[in-house]
């Protein structure tokens, strides 16, 4: 080191403001480390300080650990526990479903279908997934209940080669990969990915949007201990698994919540990430070294890491290894130059990475090229992968990350293996095919080689490899994956938790959001179902006046509140508990939706159902994490989403970011999501009871249970009014009823269709049309737009479909069908949301809304500037009237100018 000026060493930040008690005791200590570096190098050094270090730790001295290892396994060799399984007959279970989930894709791609798959994933991760299978994965039946694995989405094809080989699937059904519709064998197709919408008796965690895997782990793994903690679920047998690519981890969502694992101490967590240094186009890390790298992320991060890098073939020459030669080489050779060699053969290894070093040169002299070849990588050596999910199960207080190294393409032949094609590569050549049945040692006889049909490979019932299998299997708790949904329906609360939403607010002014945290708190009250609420608060808790649940129903947290609150006096403190109901998740809608997801699918994975709510800025919701909700619609959850500060102009002041006016077409498209757009507490009150009733009551026949609510809620106060004595609840539910109808007399009318915190616009609009110019209005209070297209969309199928029957009317044709007048529709959205109705609107239509970006200003203004408010509705009631004859055209004109509208015209858009 350096000296300072004042004479002391630099500290690179290590010790910088500690006190030297002792500086000669420092001194001979440094003294002492510059000798053996003279006298016995600097490997020889960094051993001692090596050791030094693991002993300090061991010691519990409070020294910060090494970000990264050398590029060795974590685990010693004489530290490996024995292996307790039949190697041979798991290599043999090994090769079939190698075999067969490669012959499978290869003959998805035959004449005609072309579907294709992937090959050389699953190739690579055989190893890593049935090491699970055969000693960890604990299925359902386990005692205690059985774990929860994500699968890398595109290995797909080795887990239906597995179910295969256990019975649960057909070779017929495996020739339907990727034909769902077009194969009609027995069984029907196979959906290309883990998709558990679409064979839910099988598939439970999709995975294939790559990230969103190890996020919905991590927050699986801690929602296991949340029902834990609550005393809910005894949770503490099962554990939580991902199968992850390297290439995976660039996803932000990869390793964005690996700090919530570690901090909530997520020891019934474990990721397992094939490092096969290769994703889709080439090298994940060519000039670099990808585990290196996830080993600093992760062991910074706090887990336990355990890297698998190098097969037992290694063993001994490491063992050998006296000046670090050959690790100098294993630490300094960039992954593109491993996979390099992969793809070359053994005198190419020899020549390139041995031959760097005249030291590892003569280490390998004594081996053939053959036996260089055949040193393998740790992730394809089943007594490492044993010895580093034992130790990773065992492991207390930390998750843990296997990184495991394999090859892509591994044992598929020289076409496949590290190449960087290998992931679009989806045939196999004649060639091929002998090759790989001769290196799995498969007795398959040349002539069934069908170049378009190999055959599939299943040995007899009663074999001792299906034995073992079975065994196994049974012995874990039965067969993975296996979706099961084991759920009573739920006693729903009665009519009187919604009485004070039903009644309004009297003249005092609250916001729709106020309105729904009060009927949440009505509804958390209820002795049956009341514990099943979650809620989910990205840190807006008080924006939303969700702060009012901190005192009695704390915000969960695994370790408690250590620390004295600084807020401990007041009446709304902030209180965490290890019993905490809330999910208070800090600034991470990612996070929040992966909380959301794992509460609302936990009626199936735990057969415990649970109603998640999670509010956010409506904003902040399918814009940024649409395509995890996409995955939960996916994974059937079910639960409510409460898009609150929604609208373009009713969130006060805050501008183009947050002022959301497409959440509900953004929420349109998601076909499992149910969306309203509530205009007052007593319809929040009916839907919110609906909404129960479809996702947790007895189910109906013809109606999906696995839907979830998108809500949205305005944060404008206004007065909440009672629910009108004849209140259409079938109308509310549909999508639209006529909150305010136009007195019963002859006259021009229109119909003003409003939905939300417009309903007070289009009120005054009608107030306004009748005193200033004698015209009549119904105004209808839309409370889905999506739920009326719906309908309609489903009608016109069924009629295109049922020709020679009377054809069946849309519901919002069939209820203005009734009235008169233009009809014009208006809310806070843009106009493409209440235009997913006009075509089956009878009569002229006109929508006026918020298209464009937000701006800073107050609400009456901006409504003003994107045309919305009352006047500006007026103004285009008058124009529809002109339109079709029943009014002058001078009247238009009059009214802009009565309302100063005609100086205010510009294209919000621009
Ligand atoms: C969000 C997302 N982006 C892109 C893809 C397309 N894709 C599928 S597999 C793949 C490469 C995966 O590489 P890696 O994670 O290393 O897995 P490997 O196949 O190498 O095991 C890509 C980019 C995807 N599935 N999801
Ligand atoms: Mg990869």
């Amino acid at each position: 080191m350096t000296p300072t000026p004042q004479g002391l060493p630099e500290s690179l930040g290590l010790h910088s403001q500690l006190l030297d008690l002792d500086p000669s005791e420092t001194q001979e200590w440094l003294e002492s480390l510059d000798q053996v570096v003279d006298h016995a190098g600097q490997n020889r050094a960094r051993y001692l300080l090596l050791s030094i270090l693991q002993r300090a730790r061991d010691r519990r001295v409070g020294v910060a650990n090494l970000r990264s290892t050398d590029y060795l396994n974590t685990i010693a060799p004489d530290a490996e526990p024995d292996f307790p399984g039949d190697e041979h007959l798991e290599q043999r279970i090994r090769a079939y479903n190698r075999w067969n989930a490669a012959v499978m894709v290869h003959r998805a791609q035959r004449p005609g279908v072309g579907v294709g798959g992937h090959i050389s994933t699953y190739a690579s991760a055989a190893a890593l997934f049935e090491v699970g299978f055969n000693h960890f994965f604990r299925g359902h039946d386990a005692a205690g209940g059985g774990d929860q694995i994500y699968f890398q989405g595109h290995a797909s094809p080795g887990i239906y080669a597995r179910a295969f080989l256990e019975g649960r699937l057909t070779s017929d059904q495996l020739d339907g990969f990727r034909q769902e519709f077009s194969h009609s064998g027995a069984g029907g197709g196979l959906p290309s990915y883990p998709h558990p919408r679409l064979m839910p008796k099988f598939w439970e965690f999709p995975t294939v949007s790559m990230g969103l895997g190890p996020i919905n782990a991590i927050y699986q793994a801690r929602f296991n201990r949340y029902l834990h903690n609550r005393g809910l679920k005894d949770t503490s047998r099962q554990r939580v698994w991902a199968f992850l690519g390297d290439g995976e981890m660039d996803e932000p969502e990869s390793l964005g919540a690996i700090g919530v694992a570690a901090r909530e101490e997520l020891d019934n967590l474990t990721f397992v990430v094939n490092c096969n240094l290769q994703r889709l186009d080439g090298p994940v890390r060519g000039n670099g070294k990808i585990i290196q790298e996830l080993e600093s992320y992760f062991s910074g991060a706090g887990w336990n890491v355990i890297k698998v890098i190098w097969g037992r073939e290694w063993d001994s020459l490491l063992a050998a290894d006296t000046d670090g030669a050959l690790l100098n080489l294993m630490n300094t050779t960039p992954d593109g130059d491993f996979q390099t060699y992969k793809a070359e053969s053994g005198a190419f290894v020899r020549e390139q990475f041995f031959g760097r070093d005249p030291r590892t040169v003569a280490m390998v002299e004594h081996l053939s090229d053959n036996e260089i070849w055949n040193l393998k990588r740790g992730g394809h050596d089943y007594r490492k992968l044993y010895a580093a999910y034992r130790s990773a199960t065992e492991h207390t207080g930390q998750p843990t990350v296997i990184l495991a190294k394999t090859i892509k393409g591994w044992t598929l032949g020289s076409r496949f293996e590290g190449r960087n094609s290998t992931h679009q590569m989806k045939k196999l050549t004649l060639d091929d095919l002998r090759a790989f049945r001769d290196r799995l040692f498969l007795e398959i006889p040349d002539a069934s080689l069908d170049a378009v049909k190999p055959p599939y490979f299943r040995p007899s019932e009663g074999s001792p490899e299906l034995e073992y299998l079975q065994d196994r299997r049974r012995a874990l708790g039965g067969y993975l994956p296996d979706r099961r949904v084991d759920c009573r329906p739920l006693e729903l609360p009665p009519a009187a938790a919604y009485r004070i939403a039903r009644r309004g607010s009297g003249r005092q002014e609250i916001a729709t959001t106020m309105a729904f945290v009060r009927l949440l708190k009505e509804l958390m009250k209820d002795p049956e179902i009341g514990h099943r609420f979650v809620p989910i608060i990205p840190d807006e808790a008080r924006t939303f006046g969700l702060d009012s649940l901190f005192p009695s129903k704390k915000i969960y947290s695994p370790h408690g509140q250590n620390y004295l609150s600084v807020d401990r006096d007041q009446m709304l403190s902030y209180q965490e508990d290890i019993h905490g109901v809330l999910l208070h998740e800090g600034i991470t809608e990612a996070g929040s939706a992966a909380s959301w997801t794992a509460a609302g699918t936990s009626y199936a994975t735990h057969g415990e159902p649970m109603i998640p709510l999670y509010i956010f800025y409506s904003m902040f919701g399918f814009q940024r994490t649409g395509d995890q909700l996409w995955a939960a619609a996916d994974q059937m959850t079910r639960g409510f989403l409460l898009g609150a500060t929604a609208g373009r102009t009713t969130l006060n002041g805050e501008g183009l970011q947050h002022q959301d006016g497409h959440s509900l077409l953004l929420a349109s498209t998601n076909p499992a999501c149910i969306a309203y757009d509530a205009a007052y507490s007593f319809e929040l009150a009916h839907i919110t009871a609906d909404a129960l009733r479809r996702m947790y009551g007895e189910p109906r026949a013809g109606e999906d249970q696995n839907v979830f609510y998108y809500l949205t809620l305005y944060n404008e106060p206004t007065p909440q009014p009672p629910e009108p004595p004849d209140v259409d609840i079938p109308g509310i539910l549909a999508g639209m009823h006529r909150y305010s109808p136009a007195p019963a007399r002859e006259g021009p009318t229109v119909q003003i269709l409003a939905a939300g915190i417009a309903m007070p616009w289009a009120l005054e609009a009608q107030r306004l049309l009748h005193t200033d110019w004698g015209i009549l209005a119904d105004v209808w209070s839309v409370t889905s737009w999506t739920q009326l297209r719906r309908d309609a969309l489903a009608t016109d199928d069924w009629n295109l479909a049922h020709p020679d029957q009377p054809p069946r009317i849309p519901y919002v044709t069939r209820r203005l069908s009734k009235s008169s007048g233009p009809v014009i529709a208006v809310s806070d959205w843009m106009r493409a949301v209440p235009d997913q109705i006009a075509p089956w609107v009878p009569g002229i239509w006109a929508s006026l809304g918020t298209d464009g970006f937000g701006h800073s200003d107050t609400r009456s203004a901006l409504r003003r500037h994107f045309g919305v408010d009352a006047q500006s509705i007026v103004v285009r009631a008058l124009q529809q009237l002109a339109g079709s004859g029943e009014l002058d055209s001078s009247v238009v004109d009059e009214a802009q100018r009565t309302y100063h509208l005609d100086t205010h015209r510009h294209d919000p858009q621009q």
